[in-house]
């Protein structure tokens, strides 16, 4: 383990190139879409999130010998673009009915309901579009091309996101235990961190076993991040998150309600070392896998 790799100036220095292709997505989609719809697509993706999915997704495209230029980053942004409209859908008054995210006011707040809507559908086939496109500029074959925008849509439908998201909508107001939650979030969360990997290692041309050594490492980071939301949420304010803390108000099933604080945290660790162990195994030296998947469970928002 890279003790003293700066995770921070790493993330610093990813942070303006990932912005860069999110402008250049927006703009593309800008101009195939009414101004309105335009202007809530870019409230919601270039408002400032973490970004942890389009670096994931360039760390991992980099560590499995890809080339460091736009294109990749213009792939990366595939990922924020589906992150980017799910969270503009679910913040909607019909699912979590949220007034803040990322510090400002939701997109919905400022552009209203039916164009957040439009706009967050508008941004599904372009994720698809952009991923394609991106992966014909990287030099990608067309087998890889096809495979790069599979993995991105299987991870945002029924089968991971999306499905993610029905399960957790019908189990407000019940109690999931402990395989029900980890299923729900395996898809919801970890579908799309996971896909981050695999979407860049595919394009960079990884192999198969290294494919599923970062899959595992994916997953298991999606958990450890998932249960940090759920310590997140159960202890810090709004100004902190820069979203207001909801689990409880939306009676939702969390980590911290099924095994408390502490015994949430010791999980979430648990899943940090279940993905470094997949790293390590993987054959991918990565500092900055290792250093993420730590920040996972660290980070303060
Ligand atoms: C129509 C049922 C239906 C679904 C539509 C709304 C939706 C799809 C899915 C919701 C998926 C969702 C909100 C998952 C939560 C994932 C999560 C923990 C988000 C927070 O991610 P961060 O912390 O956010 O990376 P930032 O703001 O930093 O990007």
């Amino acid at each position: 383990m890279s003790a003293d790799f700066d995770l921070n100036g790493y993330l610093a220095g990813e942070a303006p190139r990932v912005h860069a292709a999110l402008e250049r997505a927006t703009a593309w989609i800008g101009r195939k879409v009414a101004p309105d719809i335009a202007a809530a697509v870019r409230h919601g993706v270039l408002s400032e999130g973490k970004r942890l999915r389009p670096v994931l997704c360039v760390t991992a495209f980099r560590a499995c010998g890809g080339s460091d230029g736009d294109a990749a980053y213009d792939l990366a942004a595939s990922l924020e673009l589906i992150h980017a409209y799910s969270l503009m859908h679910d913040d909607l008054p019909c699912m979590d009915d949220a007034e803040l995210r990322r510090g400002r006011p939701t997109t919905h707040k400022v552009h209203g309901e039916d164009v957040t809507l439009r706009a967050g559908a508008a941004l599904i086939p372009a994720a698809a579009l952009q991923a394609w496109r991106a992966a014909e500029a990287l030099g990608c074959p067309p087998g890889t091309v096809r495979a790069v925008v599979a993995r991105l849509m299987e991870a945002a439908g029924a089968g991971g996101m999306v499905g993610g998201q029905w399960v957790d909508l019908e189990g407000e107001g019940r109690t999931l235990g402990a395989e029900a939650l980890d299923g729900l979030h395996r898809r919801k969360t970890g579908a799309l961190l996971a896909a981050s990997l695999l979407v860049g290692a595919t394009a960079a041309g990884a192999p198969a076993p290294t494919l599923a050594a970062l899959e595992r490492y994916g997953r298991a980071i999606g958990l450890a991040f998932q249960i940090a939301d759920d310590i997140l949420d159960a202890t810090q304010s709004a100004d902190a998150l820069g979203k207001n803390p909801s689990d409880a108000a939306l009676q939702k099933s969390t980590y911290v309600a099924l095994y408390g604080l502490e015994d949430a945290e010791r999980r979430a660790r648990a899943q940090v070392d279940v993905a470094l162990e997949a790293l390590e195994g993987s054959g991918v030296r990565a500092p900055a896998l290792e250093a993420l998947a730590l920040y996972v469970v660290e980070r303060r928002r």
